[in-house]
Formats: C-alpha cells, structure tokens, sequence
C-alpha cells in the first residue's frame, strides 16, 4: 500500500482562527492518502497461524524456534490484509505421548513406537493452561475467527492442524473450511518443518489450494526443513514471501 504524506495548506496551518484541536482532526485526515492495491485476499482467502505459543516463540520458552520471535510483527501486519485467519495451539495434557518426560527418555534424540509409527519426542511444552501455553503476547490479531487446538489426546501427537499423527484422526477443520467457502489457505508460524509442513501438507492433500509463507516461518532443524521442502513440491504446496502473497491474483474457482 502506497502511502503519501501531505503537508497542511498553509492556509490552515498559519491560521491562528484554526483551533488546535481543529488543526490535528485537519491534520489526521489529510496526513495519509491511501492508493488502494487492487483487491487480491477474497472472501474464500484465510491465513492459518500456527503455534505461535510462548513456548516456541519466545526465546526463553521451553522448545523455542530459532528466530520465532522476529516473525510476529511480519503476522501481524500480514493478517490485517486477511478477512479470515485462524490460529492454532498446541495443546499437550501432562503425560503425553510426545514428551520425553513422559516415558523417562531425551527430548529431540531419543523417539518412542506408537501404534502409528515412530514418534519423536520433546521436552515438555504447550501443557494445556500452562503460561507457554498461551499464544504469544506480541501476536495481535484480534479478528481471528478461530483458535484451534491440537495434540490434546493423550496418546497421539497431532503435528497437522487436519489430521492427527495416526493419520486417521481427525481435527475437523477441514470439513469447517469447506463449510464456509476456504478455498485457498496460506500458512505462517512455526515450526516450518513440523507443525506448518504437516499442516500445509495435509491441506493439499485434502485438495485444498496451498501456499506456505517463507519469509513468516521459521524451522527447527536442516534435515527436516529439506525434507518438508522436497515434500511441497511433490504436493503443489507453493512457497511465497508475505509481500507476493498481495499480490497474487484473486482467487477464483
Ligand atoms: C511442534 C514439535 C512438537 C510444532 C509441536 O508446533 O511445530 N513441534 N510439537
Ligand atoms: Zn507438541
């Protein structure tokens, strides 16, 4: 968006009949003059901001993402384009499956066999009601629609947003975006390579139209940020800066 600065005609600004109380209403409302960018995010467009807790963002959380925190005000000024966005939250009940202390092992090395396969495991982060918990305190995006929580059952993480880790569980928010019309998701947060991959992944595989926000992302590890990679182009998910994602063409069906 274009933003021009227009200096007060001196016929205002040298006029003592003016108040000054006047003077600033004249002043905020000519100081700006707003070019309009051709409308691009439409009414079947949302944002999906994932994991931006106190535990990932936040230097200090517990399973803090590199550069979490120099994301947040790219989100928010991101999101004010978006009619509709929607946040998640990680949302871990104590004893749960994905955390180290659960079953006495090592957070990030050490992995455990789920009936569905193999889980990694953390340390603990994103406990239900805890401070890191919470989503971040930076993160302002007041008109979101919809929190959505995830990984509250016990005994299945859940790093997508759709589908739950045994990839048979479901969130229910895919049948939620085909009821009110949206089509065509991008996404943002962290990480890049867990929760925003799993995520974007099982979007397009749901059919839904896919577009992963680079530059308001980050990643926990080179390995898997490649992998997510090589993933996204066998599945159309398509990368994008916050800046394109403006000026992409409408959506239409
Ligand atoms: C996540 C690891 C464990 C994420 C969640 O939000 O990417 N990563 N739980
Ligand atoms: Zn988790």
């Amino acid at each position: 968006m274009k933003k021009q600065k227009l200096s007060l005609p001196a016929r205002i600004s040298a006029n003592p009949a003016v108040s000054s109380q006047h003077r600033r209403t004249i002043e905020c409302m000519s100081a700006e003059v707003h070019t309009l960018p051709p409308v691009t995010l439409t009414d079947h467009d949302a944002l999906l901001v994932i994991d931006m807790q106190d535990d990932f963002v936040s230097p200090t959380g517990s399973l803090s993402v590199p550069g979490g925190e120099g994301i947040v005000p790219g989100i928010n000024a991101l999101a004010a384009h978006f009619t509709h966005v929607i946040l998640t939250q990680d949302w871990h009940p104590a004893g749960h499956i994905s955390l180290a202390s659960t079953h006495g092992l090592k957070p990030f090395t050490d992995t455990v066999q789920a009936p569905y396969g193999i889980q990694h495991l953390w340390p603990d982060h994103c406990l239900q009601g805890s401070p890191g918990a919470e989503l971040y305190s930076a993160l302002s995006i007041p008109h979101a629609e919809l929190i959505l929580r995830k990984g509250f059952r016990r005994d299945i993480d859940s790093y997508s947003a759709f589908t739950e880790n045994d990839r048979t569980t479901t969130t229910g928010l895919a049948a939620y975006l085909q009821a009110r019309g949206l089509h065509r998701l991008f996404f943002c947060g962290l990480a890049y390579d867990y929760c925003v991959g799993f995520s974007a992944i099982a979007a397009a595989q749901l059919g839904f139209d896919t577009w992963v926000i680079e530059d308001l992302c980050r990643g926990i590890a080179t390995a898997s940020i490649e992998a997510t990679n090589k993933t996204f182009a066998d599945l159309n998910v398509r990368r994008i800066s916050s800046e394109e994602v403006l000026a992409l063409e409408p959506y239409a069906r």
